[in-house]
């Protein structure tokens, strides 16, 4: 018997994927370049399910039945390019490349094009959830053609995690739209993890141990926070170190890494001229983290107090840091549907933005009770311009604001950075106010570009002579 699909790249998530595939009673071709990795998937997993693996890509391809399926799990950029230029000459008219890594979206485009044109389907698929949601079912984010969803998607589906029965996989729109969602998925992912970790460091500055820090995350769990991140967080903070007992937190560098989807997030929002500041700054965090040559000359010549913060009320203020969190994760998931939003008109994707909120609710890493509210908010208002302004969420944004003020205001005074806290406030600020300082802002690049402003009782473009006779002229 020929496998029902094929899986290439045999590294913690390929393999996971292709056991995921099998305990769905699908069989499983299953190669990688370096023959021992599939073996050593066989070895130990086998006996889970149906597998065909290959030493050589030749018979993978031959043991997989027609029109192929083929799910790519190598390394993004030059691995994955490689890869599907060995596929490419062993393939039939309407066989589907599946590239499940986390590949820019502009690469995606150019493969689809190029492979579509050659008589293949190409799907770019985000998959979240990392190695455990390939295994037990991850959010998966797919992008192609709408025909080659027709055969892959069902198999996408049963794989993939499931929330109240939903399954947490849907068609997102064609060629780089699966990749475009699942890089902004990770955007977000990178402002949610670094607001959790300001709210953190408020909470030891109140003088919180790690432990007691973990308890207030695992109530916080319980409510409108409720989400895996959160909840994980007060699982790490309770791990002690093997070594010498101490708490684990307080034994790992203080530098974040990153791989590229949020720099992309960031970079993509600058381009489409979307403000995802919250995002942004998250991105920024990481890298001033590790910014060691900074960061030491800093230290030494930079004085300012030290993060201890003082309250009257210990109990309201932590209230107040739960409260800040969830105004400003609302605003980071706002900044990032936008950019959905906008990326999907300028493309011509027509993305469904309430599907990608459907499918983030289970499986991924994102995963949050906020998520059911966002995908309601977009079902009953489609044209939604910000989350913000959703109804079920701007009542309780206007009621959280003043706990959000004081712990931006405290986290100032404390000197506690906290720069996602402070720029969503910022942003939501900005949205909110009648009139902001741009009028300035244009006034002087007339004055010292003659670039024009606008005015507000007129049409039209208009230059004044502001050290000569200040006579106004209209441009057009
Ligand atoms: P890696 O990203 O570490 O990639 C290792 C795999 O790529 C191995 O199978 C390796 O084969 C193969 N490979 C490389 Br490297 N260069 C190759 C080449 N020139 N030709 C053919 N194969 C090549 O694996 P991973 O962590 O399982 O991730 C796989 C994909 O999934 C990545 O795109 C990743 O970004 C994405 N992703 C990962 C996670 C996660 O939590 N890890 C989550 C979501 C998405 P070899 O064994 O012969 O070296």
């Amino acid at each position: 018997t020929k496998a029902n699909i094929g899986v290439v790249g045999m590294a913690v998530m390929g393999s996971n994927l292709a056991r995921n595939l099998a305990h769905h009673d699908y069989t499983v071709a299953v190669f990688n370049r370096t023959y021992a990795r599939t073996q050593k998937l066989i070895a130990e997993h086998g006996n889970e399910g149906s597998f065909i693996p290959s030493e050589k890509i030749e018979d993978f391809v031959n043991s997989i039945a027609t029109p192929r399926s083929i799910i790519l799990m190598v390394k993004a950029g030059a691995p994955t390019d490689a890869t599907i230029d060995e596929l490419l000459p062993l393939l039939s008219p309407g066989d589907i490349i599946m590239d499940g890594g986390n590949s820019y979206f502009g690469d995606t485009i150019r493969r689809e094009k190029a492979i579509a044109a050659k008589g293949f389907h190409f799907v770019g698929a985000g998959i979240s959830g990392g190695e455990t949601g390939a295994l037990e079912g991850p959010s998966i984010m797919p992008g192609g053609s709408p025909e080659s969803y027709k055969i892959l998607g069902p198999m996408l589906e049963t794989i993939s995690a499931h929330y109240h029965g939903d399954p947490c996989c849907a068609w997102m729109g064609p060629n780089g739209a699966g990749h475009f969602v699942k890089m902004i998925h990770n955007g977000i992912e990178y402002s949610d993890m670094q607001v959790i970790g300001e709210a953190y460091e408020l909470l030891r500055g109140v003088g919180l141990t790690n432990a007691e820090c973990a308890d207030v995350f695992a109530e916080w769990n319980k409510g409108d926070l409720d989400s895996y991140l959160i909840e994980i967080t007060s699982i790490v903070l309770r791990q002690k170190d093997p070594r010498t007992g101490a708490d684990l937190i307080d034994v790992i560098k203080d530098r974040a890494q990153m791989k590229g989807t949020g720099t992309w997030t960031v970079q993509t929002a600058l381009e489409l001229g979307v403000p995802t500041n919250g995002i942004a700054e998250a991105v920024f965090a990481r890298a001033e983290s590790s910014h060691d040559d900074l960061r030491a000359a800093a230290r030494k010549y930079l004085a300012g107090p030290d993060g201890t913060v003082s309250v009257d009320d210990r109990t309201a203020f932590i209230e107040d840091v739960r409260k800040a969190l969830w105004c400003s994760k609302v605003v980071s998931y706002a900044q990032g549907f936008d950019e959905i939003r906008t990326g999907g008109q300028e493309y011509d994707w027509n993305i469904n933005v309430a599907e990608a909120a459907k499918i983030w609710r289970a499986g991924c890493i994102i995963r949050a009770k906020l998520l059911e509210r966002i995908r309601q908010a977009y079902t009953d208002d489609p044209d939604l311009v910000s989350l913000m302004a959703a109804s079920s969420v701007s009542a309780e944004m206007e009621a959280n604001q003043s706990a959000w003020r004081r712990v931006v205001s405290k986290a100032a005074e404390s000197g506690v950075p906290a720069p996602v806290f402070s720029a969503t406030l910022a942003y939501y600020d900005m949205a909110r106010a009648p009139r902001v300082n741009a009028a300035l802002t244009q006034a002087m690049r007339d004055y010292f570009g003659s670039h024009t402003y606008e005015r507000v009782d007129d049409h039209g473009h208009f230059h004044i002579e502001w050290t000569g006779d200040h006579s106004e002229t209209r441009i057009d």
